[in-house]
């Protein structure tokens, strides 16, 4: 059980509420140890007491009321009176000596509980309950410490920890602080998506973040103008708005201070992108191109169906691709296309890097204008031994090195002629044994004839 020193003083007992015992047994001032509210005093008249409703005054005393009895000539008598108490010793504490860092601040002061952390152990107090402990930071002029407004640095300031009870007993610990700024920005977040639709730029501008805001963002030390933003993607790189397709986009904003504190990313939402497609120039007539049974239509044939340079807001003209595709938009294709008379509808589309797309109606054609070609030996082919008197078709394949090719002509269609310098067919049974000089041409189905290709043979007869 706690104990408590009470001191008795003879000026208490005027301000006893009625004397019925002699006034001896109580004009003594000296030190009785009590349990908490049990006076047990052995005086000459072998008094004990209880003591009630003990309250605070200002001059250091503590009064109660106490009921004695005493036991004088078997006699109990009853009383109450008041008593008092006094407390003059300061709190204690176990105090830091290292520099506590306050984070700078515009608009508050210190409060209770920034100054508790000067504190290793306690406050305690031999009567003041802990939390009735007045703590308070001193400069050495007396006055109380304020870190409003000022700077954030690495200097050290030197004070005075105060700590004081109820009774206005204090003690006083040198302390050291700093003030400092390792608190990052923070702001309120719009849960919305936000619509740059309309913007053109390739990258947000700092008004753009904004947006993302409610109100203003907040520092406990740097003012809003100086709060920087970055927006970045999942991988913490800038957005390049006009490499981006136009949709719902997700981003992470950060905030950052001018002692370079960033905040945690914010998650937002944002509508941005191109969503402009390219335009061009088409031709009117219609684009005819050689039939083909292998290779698709490049984008150099596909040129052929463009007025002018294809432009768009952000591609660039070459980055712009090409493709052709039927009125269902399904993409077409020409190859085994057989050549005729025949004119296509079909759609030319442009789509930029972003995917943007721009449907023009074309119109084509495919045609086979193209005579076959050949690669040709390089030699005087023996024909010595040779007896007809005309040259078949495998004949004359042994002036090729290999099969002769057409672009839509099968190699077997493909008609071979070979004739004299009077464009004449040979007649090998009326010639004399030696070298001589022919004109060899190759004919696709569609009539196109290759240029007549010199090539050199030795026949006749001996
Ligand atoms: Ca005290
Ligand atoms: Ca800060
Ligand atoms: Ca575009
Ligand atoms: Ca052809």
């Amino acid at each position: 059980m706690k104990t408590k020193k009470i001191r008795f003083f003879a000026a208490s007992f005027l301000l006893f509420q009625s004397v019925l015992l002699p006034s001896n047994v109580f004009a003594v001032e000296n030190e009785v140890t009590t349990n908490i509210g049990i006076i047990e005093k052995q005086t000459e008249s072998h008094a004990t007491g209880e003591i009630s409703e003990l309250v605070k005054n200002p001059l250091n005393l503590e009064i109660g009321k106490i009921v004695l009895s005493e036991e004088n000539q078997n006699q109990l008598n009853l009383q109450e009176m008041n008593s008092q108490a006094r407390d003059d010793q300061g709190p204690t504490a176990n105090v830091t000596t290292s520099p506590v860092e306050f984070q700078a601040t515009r608009v508050s002061d210190l409060t209770k509980e920034d100054l508790m952390r000067f504190f290793i152990d306690g406050p305690v107090d031999d009567n003041t309950p802990t939390d009735q402990i007045d703590i308070s930071l001193l400069n050495s002029d007396g006055s109380a410490v304020s870190i409003k407004n000022t700077a954030p640095s690495t200097m050290t300031y030197d004070r005075i920890l105060r700590l004081r009870d109820e009774a206005n007993n204090y003690t006083d610990y040198p302390v050291k602080y700093q003030v400092v700024d390792t608190q990052a920005p923070w702001a309120n977040i719009k849960e919305e998506v936000i619509d740059f639709s309309t913007l053109t730029a390739n990258t947000f501008s700092r008004k753009d973040l904004l947006r993302f805001i409610i109100g203003d963002p907040q520092d406990n030390w740097t003012l809003y103008p100086y709060i920087d933003f970055e927006l970045t993607d999942e991988n913490g790189n800038a957005f390049n708005l006009h490499e981006l397709a136009f949709i719902e986009h997700t981003g992470y904003l950060r905030l950052e201070d001018e002692k370079g504190n960033k905040s945690e990313a914010y998650e937002v939402k944002f509508l941005a992108g191109d969503k402009e497609g390219p335009i061009v120039n088409i031709v009117t007539a219609p684009v005819d191109f050689q039939a083909r049974r292998v290779n698709e239509l490049e984008r150099e044939d596909l040129s052929r169906f463009l007025a002018s340079e294809p432009l768009d807001n952000v591609t660039a003209p070459h980055e712009i691709k090409l493709s052709l595709h039927d009125h269902l938009g399904a993409a077409l294709s020409i190859v085994n296309v057989a050549p005729s008379a025949t004119v296509y509808d079909a759609h030319l589309r442009l789509q930029d890097k972003v995917g943007n797309q721009t449907d023009y109606p074309v119109r084509y054609l495919v045609v086979d204008t193209e005579a076959p070609t050949a690669r040709f030996k390089n030699e005087t082919i023996d024909f010595s031994t040779h007896t007809s008197n005309t040259f078949s078709r495998s004949d004359l394949l042994r002036f090729l090195a290999d099969d002769p090719e057409d672009n839509w002509s099968l190699s077997e269609k493909i008609n071979i002629e070979l004739v004299d310098e009077n464009g004449n067919e040979f007649e090998l049974n009326d010639l004399e044994l030696r070298e001589y000089t022919g004109y060899l041409s190759l004919e696709d189905e569609e009539g196109n004839r290759s240029d007549a290709q010199e090539v050199k043979f030795l026949v006749g007869n001996d």
